[in-house]
């Protein structure tokens, strides 16, 4: 874990802002959970580094091999299984504690912020605990570890595959719709852990500056949204968000 310090004025500033604000958003990704233990995508560990996406992350993929995409999907659910949210998803479920209007954004899959206490949230992606009927569309929590190497729905007998959102596929379009509309109405936007190049949810943060947003990220590295932001806090959320949120009330 890098220990470069955290700039304390940028810091100082970042807290001001979230005790003068009353709609706080944050977009999410990968790397919030990355101290939790559970894999990214891009990067030297990252899932893409080892498989590739076009064999398992896209409805092709899914019509040609079910299988194979269904034993990366339990390995996934048994890794992440275990994995305990961490100081970063506990902080932003104290944020909306704190701020009843605090919206959080998640493009990860895994549940965690859940975990941790979030309620106010948009699974832009999805969640690799449901699963979804290819014939009837039903739609449902199914925890059971690993599932069938073909899973079948009980309703229809229908083929289940992950409720995800893959590529070359359309996100829900009235979460999309929410997102854009918080993005568009927040005061303070935190995009924390996502290499911000993942469409459509990339854009959120934006729209949030188009809209007047203060826009904060929250990396270990720079990415393409870096030099549009307004405040760059270098370093694991883990350490970063706990600090954030200190001092701030109701
Ligand atoms: C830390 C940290 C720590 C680490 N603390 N930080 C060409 C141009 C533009 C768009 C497209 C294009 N060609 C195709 C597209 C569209 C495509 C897209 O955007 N592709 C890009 C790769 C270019 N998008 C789509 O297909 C989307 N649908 C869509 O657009 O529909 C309309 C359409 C269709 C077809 C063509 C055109 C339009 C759907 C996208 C679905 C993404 N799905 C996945 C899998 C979900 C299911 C699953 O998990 O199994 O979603 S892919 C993967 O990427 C996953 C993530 O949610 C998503 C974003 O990744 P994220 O979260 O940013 O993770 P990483 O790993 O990339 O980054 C981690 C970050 O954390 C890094 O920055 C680290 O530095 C940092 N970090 N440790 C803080 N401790
Ligand atoms: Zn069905």
């Amino acid at each position: 874990m890098s220990e470069t310090p955290i700039d304390p004025t940028w810091l100082a500033a970042v807290q001001d802002k979230l005790k003068q604000s009353a709609r706080i958003a944050a977009l999410t990704g990968a790397g919030i959970s990355a101290e939790s233990g559970v894999p990214t995508f891009r990067g030297a560990d990252g899932l893409w580094k080892k498989y590739r996406a076009e064999d398992l992350a896209t409805p092709e993929a899914f019509a040609r091999n079910p299988e194979l995409v269904w034993e990366w999907y339990n390995w996934r659910r048994s890794l992440i299984a275990e994995k305990k949210p961490n100081p970063g998803h506990l902080a932003l479920a104290a944020l909306e504690k704190a701020r009843p209007g605090f919206t959080l954004i998640t493009q990860n899959v895994d549940g965690l912020h859940l975990s941790a206490g979030s309620r106010n949230v948009l699974e832009i992606h999805g969640s690799i605990w449901r699963v979804r009927c290819l014939d009837c569309g039903g739609c449902r929590e199914d925890r059971t570890n690993p599932l069938p190497p073909l899973p079948r729905c009980p309703q229809c007998n229908g083929l289940l595959r992950p409720d995800v959102v893959w590529f070359g596929e359309s996100l829900n379009p009235s979460l999309l719709e929410a997102s854009f509309q918080v993005a568009a109405l927040a005061e303070v936007m935190l995009v924390i852990g996502t290499s911000a190049i993942v469409q459509p949810a990339a854009s959120l943060a934006r729209q949030a500056k188009r809209s007047g947003a203060f826009v904060v990220e929250v990396n270990v590295e720079k990415t393409p949204l870096s030099s549009q932001a307004h405040a760059v806090l270098t370093g694991p959320s883990g350490l970063i968000l706990p600090r954030l949120i200190e001092g701030l009330s109701p």
